[in-house]
């Protein structure tokens, strides 16, 4: 590649600009944002976004999964797309750098190679897709876009069927209508996305990039304990069917058995909602949000089996009742060897250090990875800390991965020309 096209840098003022300007949208006070998918600060975002894109003289488009994107027309009249990405939705009080750090990366890329006015191999796109962290579905933008969203996934979402109609419509949109969004494969040239690592993998390796090797499986349940409600002065102890002991030994169990038999595994139980949820009655209902996560399908099959296991130990333990709802499930997804040599050679142009690693977080690159050449690239999380508002990035780091994003977009129009 020419020395021109490898001295190529992103304008870090306008990228500044622009990430500023996006956090304070939805932001909270302590540096955070709120931004859950399709509620009214999620979708001003996205109203930002389109008039970016259009101020940059790059064309507008949604699609039918509300996947809102830039593009910018760099290469032959049926040349495919290379998408550029990430979410501007956040977890509930999450931080500003999570998905929105890509985005805006994605866009500061596309103008600078407008600027300069060079032809590529392919178009490029900046997108930002929907409901990425699951406050409705859970990757609902990229799964729709890759022909994988299943209708069970709609049927029984994350975030619950009324929540998921009242914000589609909220935000014009139709279940329905969801699954028109799937682009042809052979459309896409590929996808990278940048984005926070979210772990303290880089911070200690004292690395400035990480290539991401693969990105873990994410399964989600609704695991129900039935008890009785009974009079919580009057019942004897030894005769209670209270669904919170249920819960609590499940919680419990769920911890032991994740770090005894599957070390490579996570699991969270990130709610337990009691009903009717009043001091003096037994509790009759347990209602667990369970997670679980692992690096390779087998693996994750098993933890499954395991859990659901511990659910029946404990429903047994406390003669419960016991109901588990399969909500949804993304496969581990390894990212492409060749968009990872891209990476690694625009950081080593940039005299960045890199190392590779696998990724805990679920991405929308598992989505993508599925039907084309997918890579992720990584800056450090300070303290690894991350979905909180005191996730954050030093300003050089994002600087560093925007640049990488370029150079890497750079390789891949050199890998497909050669
Ligand atoms: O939950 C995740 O791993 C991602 O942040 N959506
Ligand atoms: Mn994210
Ligand atoms: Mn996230």
């Amino acid at each position: 590649m020419s020395d021109q096209i490898n001295s190529l840098r992103i304008n870090s003022e306008r990228f500044k600009a622009n990430f500023d300007a996006l956090a304070r949208i939805g932001g909270t006070q302590d540096g955070g944002v709120h931004r859950p998918a399709l509620s009214e600060s999620h979708l001003k975002a996205r109203e930002w976004f389109k008039r970016q894109i259009e101020d940059a003289g790059l064309q507008f488009q949604v699609d039918t999964a509300g996947n809102h994107s830039g593009v910018l027309k760099s290469g032959p009249q049926n040349a495919p797309t290379l998408l550029l990405g990430s979410h501007l939705d956040s977890v509930p009080d999450g931080g500003r750098f999570d998905g929105a750090l890509g985005v805006v990366a994605a866009l500061e890329v596309l103008q600078v190679i407008q600027e300069t006015g060079i032809s590529l191999p392919f178009h490029l796109e900046a997108i930002d897709f929907t409901d990425e962290e699951g406050t409705l579905v859970g990757l609902l933008g990229s799964s729709a876009l890759a022909g994988k969203l299943s209708v069970l996934d709609l049927q029984e979402p994350r975030g619950g069927r009324d929540l998921l109609l009242k914000c589609l419509s909220k935000a014009n949109l139709s279940e329905n209508d969801l699954p028109d969004s799937r682009r042809d494969p052979r459309s896409l040239a590929g996808y990278l996305e940048l984005h926070i690592e979210q772990g303290m993998t880089l911070q200690k390796a004292e690395a400035e990039i990480g290539v991401v090797t693969s990105i873990a499986g994410i399964g989600s349940y609704r695991i129900i304990f039935l008890g009785r409600a009974d009079h919580a002065g009057t019942t004897p102890m030894e005769d209670r069917l209270d669904a919170a002991l249920g819960a609590g030994a499940f919680t419990i169990s769920v911890r032991d058995i994740t770090q005894s038999e599957f070390p490579q595994c996570v699991t969270n139980i990130g709610a337990i909602n009691l009903f009717p949820a009043a001091f003096n009655i037994v509790p009759s209902k347990a209602v667990i949000s369970l997670e679980y996560r692992a690096p390779e399908s087998g693996m994750m099959k098993r933890l499954e089996a395991a859990l659901l296991d511990r659910a029946n130990m404990a429903a047994k333990q406390f003669k419960l009742g016991l109901e588990t709802e399969f909500l949804n499930e993304h496969q581990p997804a390894p990212m492409d060897i060749r968009v990872r040599e891209a990476i690694t050679i625009a950081a080593q142009g940039l005299n960045l250090k890199t190392i590779n690693l696998s990724s805990g977080a679920g991405h929308d690159a598992q989505s993508l990875a599925e039907i084309c050449p997918a890579g992720m690239i990584f800056v450090p999380s300070v303290g690894g800390t991350s979905h909180s508002p005191q996730e954050y990035t030093k300003w050089q780091d994002c600087v560093n991965g925007a640049n990488v994003l370029l150079q890497a977009t750079l390789r891949l129009a050199d890998q497909k020309s050669s």
